[in-house]
Order: C-alpha cells, then structure tokens, then sequence
C-alpha cells in the first residue's frame, strides 16, 4: 500500500501480504502506510482520551513504560471501539503469515509519549522467552499510528535486520549507543515487526503527543502478555465477532492446546460447537 492510496474497504491483497511477510523474515519489520480508515483512527482517538480522563490514567513510575508516557491497557475491556483493531482487514493476515492463523492477542494497549520523553530502552518483545536465538518467529507486533510519527516526536526506533541475532539488546546499556532508525510514518499507517526485532520508543522534542496503539500478537502455543480470557469481563467478550473471540484465546490450536476436558472454550461463550480434537482424527 502507498502513501498516496489510502483504502476505506482496507483489505490486503494475497500478494501484498506475502510480499510482507517477506519483508518481515528478511528485515524484521515492514510498514503499511495509510492503511487505516482516517474515520476508525478518529474514533480511537477519541475513546483513548475518554479513557485517559475516565480512569484518570497517569504516566508509570519507571524508565521502561516512560515517566511521560501515558499507557492504557487491555483496551478490549474498557471500550468496544477498539474491537475492530485485532482483526482489522490490512494488517492480521500478514500477521497471520508471520505466525499462523491459530496466532492470539498477547495484549492492546495505546502509549501516547509526551513532550519531554525520553529514549526508551532497546528491547526485543520476546526476550522474556528463553528460546535459543534466532528461533522461528513467536510474536509479532504492531504499532498503529494514531498521529504522524517522526523522528523528533518519537516514533518508534528499530534496528533492522536485528531479529536475525543471537542474542536481545543489553537493557542496561544506554539507548543512544545503538544505531537505530526512526520507523517513521503518516497518520494510520502500521509498523509490523516480528518480536526479536530490536527497537524502543524514540524521545519526544516536540511540544505534542506521539500517540500509538500497541495492537501485539503471539504464537497460539505461548502465554499471551496480558491475561486476556481473565481480563476481559466475560459479558463483553460474548459481544465479540468470533474471530476476536479466537483471537482472545476462546479457541484450541491445533485442535488440543487448550481444550477443557475435550471441549471448545468458546462454548463458555455461549457458543455452540462440537471440538474434534486431534485424538478423535
Ligand atoms: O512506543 C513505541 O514506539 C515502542 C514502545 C515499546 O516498544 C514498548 O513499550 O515495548
């Protein structure tokens, strides 16, 4: 998708996911510019300041999350306008190619830096799994820009190609002594990366808010970051479309991880189904 051909019926073409997904394997990352429905990144921002005043949310009280960083978390929980993130048509079958289609939400946040901000950290988001490195992709994450990201207001810091290592960033070393580049993009545009990616939150010298929805995904083998069948209060998650629903973790992948005594968790939904598990097969 290009900068100049922003889409209302979003969807990405076969080839142009594949086309990701490669960029994804050999670089670590990819960016869809103007991917987003400008009238779905309105929206979101408007349930995000709602919620900020609402819950009365404040920056956290350490360097990794940023002390002038406003974060919200388990957005499915607070708000129903962010239901049509996870499963948005431009962005989850590249994902989905990343990892595979019995993938999970690991956890929906916004993180809005404010002016003053500094660098966060370099991380890789999976590095809280002790796997040897590189190993196949097991996250993949994106960060949805809800405003213009640049250089100077802090969009989000990469090292490309940095999956390919065998080992994460030392998280005591100082953030300006790697060489990063700034993932730089328009208003509703989405970074992917997969989550050995080294990259961090960039500084903000400017004098407005770099707002971003951090929309995560894991293999449908892992534990998922944030707790999503316990986080979400089960009434809302029975208002879930089905494939959010999966999404969440109301599933079995593979047709066993996951199952209860042999049934589909989805059923705790209200959902009618018969599980054939992969004994039965
Ligand atoms: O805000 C960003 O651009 C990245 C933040 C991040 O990587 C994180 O908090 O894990």
């Amino acid at each position: 998708m290009s900068a100049t051909d922003p889409r209302s019926d979003a969807a990405a073409t076969d080839a142009e996911v594949e086309a990701h997904v490669r960029a994804i394997e050999a670089n670590g990352y990819t960016l869809l510019e103007n991917a987003i429905e400008p009238e779905l990144i309105d929206g979101l921002n408007e349930a995000l300041a709602r919620l900020e005043r609402d819950l009365e949310i404040t920056p956290a009280d350490n360097d990794f999350e940023g002390r002038e960083t406003v974060r919200i978390y388990n957005l499915l929980a607070h708000d129903r306008a962010f239901e049509q993130v996870p499963v948005h048509p431009a962005v989850l079958p590249i994902v989905e190619g990343v990892l595979d289609p019995g993938c999970l939400i690991s956890s929906l946040s916004s993180i809005d830096i404010a002016p003053g901000e500094s660098k966060q950290m370099l991380h890789a988001d999976d590095q809280l799994y002790a796997l040897p490195r590189p190993h196949p992709a097991i996250v993949c994450n994106t960060m949805w820009a809800l405003t213009d990201f640049t250089e100077e207001n802090g969009a989000t810091r990469i090292v490309p190609g940095s999956h390919l290592r065998d080992h994460s960033p030392d998280p005591t070393a100082d953030p300006e002594s790697f060489e990063t580049m700034p993932a730089e993009m328009p208003r509703g545009s989405v970074l992917i990366w997969n989550g050995s990616l080294w990259h961090g939150g960039g500084a903000n010298r400017t004098d407005q808010r770099r707002t971003g929805i951090a929309m995560n995904y894991c293999a449908g083998f892992i534990r998922q970051q944030e707790n999503q069948q316990l986080g979400i209060p089960t009434d809302v998650a029975r208002g879930f479309s089905k494939r959010l629903k999966r999404l969440v973790g109301y599933g079995v992948y593979r047709s066993l991880i996951g199952h209860i005594e042999k049934r589909d968790p989805i059923e705790l939904l209200g959902d009618v189904t018969k599980l054939r598990t992969v004994w039965d097969r």
